[in-house]
């Protein structure tokens, strides 16, 4: 497959880029380099040393023998170049992680916040209407989150795939049976980019029949991959600061500096994982299993279990004897809630989930030391705050 990958110098859209060059498709890697950028802006950088795109992809070829390309284009404000990129090389998908990700970072000023809006709503719409210009059947496949439907909101019931089954009560007669969006409910102004994103799918979708599937994603954990392993020069991105570092990361971090466990408030939210290794085989499966002309935009729950972030703690804290401190919560979310996710589609189109075990565990430890020189510790602790 000829596969354009937005997104493709960040984290996940690395590793992906190079599953899948793997494994034999064509890729083509669209980025900004803004993530870099904001890594400037914050006065931090990856824990592990990435190199520049085109020294990764110099690597890459030198490696593998497989040639990636790369464009820098801003998709959310370069709609011309965008269209000429999709003309020019007539891919059979699009998969896009181009877009500002971080809840905290989202949420620590009015300018984050417009950004994020303006970024992500602006990047996804680009995409979709360049689509539509191109007249090409592109597949899109967008990288959601699991925070689309917040988490355990009502109770222990299994989040379905997308769609819930509900009972439309009528004036006279028995109830209508439907399935609709399930509601939308997200806890910072990126995952409200995220459900707008879905109400623009659910449009093209519907107008213009595009062929459109959203993976809402869990945390993503782990930082290695086969290919990223490869050679110094490939390594992947690895964020531990208070506003891009996520929570497990976190933590296997913080115990390979001796750093005492970040737990927010009393650590009873639960969160759905999936490390990065399953990340970019579950986008493999989808690229397999692409809706039909005039199916309705197809929901995967992209995770594979789920977690209390305290039980991480104390997990991480038991195999490696460091404390854990339970500070102030910077974020307005439920202390402790319930997460029971449906995540049949990926298992039947052949996932084997990858689950959290303490080689794993260990294996980011270890690259955590490895590259413990390069921690700024003053930059550990989240000071992006949901509510002044
Ligand atoms: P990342 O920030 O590392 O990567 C995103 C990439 O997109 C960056 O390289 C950035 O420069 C680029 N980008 C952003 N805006 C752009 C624009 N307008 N034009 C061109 N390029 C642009 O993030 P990530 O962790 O790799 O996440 C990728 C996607 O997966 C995101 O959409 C995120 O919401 C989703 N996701 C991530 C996680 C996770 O735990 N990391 C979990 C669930 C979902
Ligand atoms: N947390 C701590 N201590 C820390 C960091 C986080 O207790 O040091 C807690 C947070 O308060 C929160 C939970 O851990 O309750 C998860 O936080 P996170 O930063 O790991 O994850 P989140 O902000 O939800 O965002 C990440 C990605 C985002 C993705 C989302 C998937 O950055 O791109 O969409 O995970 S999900 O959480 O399933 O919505």
């Amino acid at each position: 497959m000829k596969i354009v990958i937005l997104g493709g110098d960040g984290f996940c859209g690395w590793a992906t880029s190079l599953y899948l060059s793997t494994r034999g498709h064509d890729i083509i890697i669209v980025d900004n380099l803004s993530r870099r950028d904001i890594d400037n802006e914050l006065g931090v950088s990856s824990l592990t040393p990435i190199s520049f795109p085109q020294e990764r992809i110099a690597a890459w070829k030198e490696v593998s023998n497989n040639e990636i390309k790369f464009h820098n284009i801003d998709v959310a404000r370069e709609y011309d170049s965008l269209l000429a990129l999709l003309k020019k090389y007539e891919p059979d998908a699009v998969v896009h992680f181009a877009e500002q990700r971080a809840a905290p970072y989202s949420m620590r000023t009015p300018k984050a916040k417009r950004y994020t809006v303006d970024n992500n709503t602006n990047a996804t719409h680009n995409l979709l209407c360049a689509i539509v210009e191109s007249k090409l059947d592109i597949h899109l496949v967008h990288l959601g989150t699991m925070g689309v439907y917040g988490y355990g909101k009502f109770e222990n019931t299994p989040i379905p795939e997308g769609y819930l089954k509900v009972q439309v009560p009528q004036p006279d007669g028995p109830a209508l049976e439907r399935e609709i969006m399930y509601p939308a409910d997200p806890g910072s102004v990126y995952h409200m980019t995220k459900t707008l994103d879905a109400l623009l799918f659910y449009f093209y979708n519907k107008n213009d029949k595009l062929r459109v599937t959203d993976l809402h994603q869990g945390i993503v954990w782990g930082t290695t991959t086969d290919e990223t392993g490869r050679d110094e020069r490939l390594i992947n991105r690895f964020d531990y600061d208070g506003d891009y570092g996520t929570v497990l990361n976190r933590f296997l971090m913080q115990a390979a500096i001796g750093f005492p466990l970040t737990v927010h408030g009393q650590g009873g939210q639960k969160r759905a994982f999936i490390h990065i290794r399953d990340s970019a085989r579950c986008i493999e499966l989808a690229l397999q299993n692409p809706p039909q002309k005039g199916d309705r935009v197809q929901i995967f729950n992209q995770m594979t279990e789920t977690h209390r972030v305290g039980e991480l703690a104390e997990m991480v804290s038991k195999a490696t004897g460091v404390p854990i401190q339970k500070l102030e919560n910077p974020r307005n979310e439920m202390e402790r809630n319930e997460l029971n996710v449906m995540n049949e589609n990926f298992l039947r189109i052949g996932l084997k989930p990858i689950k959290l075990d303490e080689g794993l565990a260990a294996e980011v430890t270890d690259i955590a030391r490895k590259y413990a020189y390069r921690v700024d510790r003053s930059k550990i602790l989240a000071t992006s705050r949901w509510r002044s």
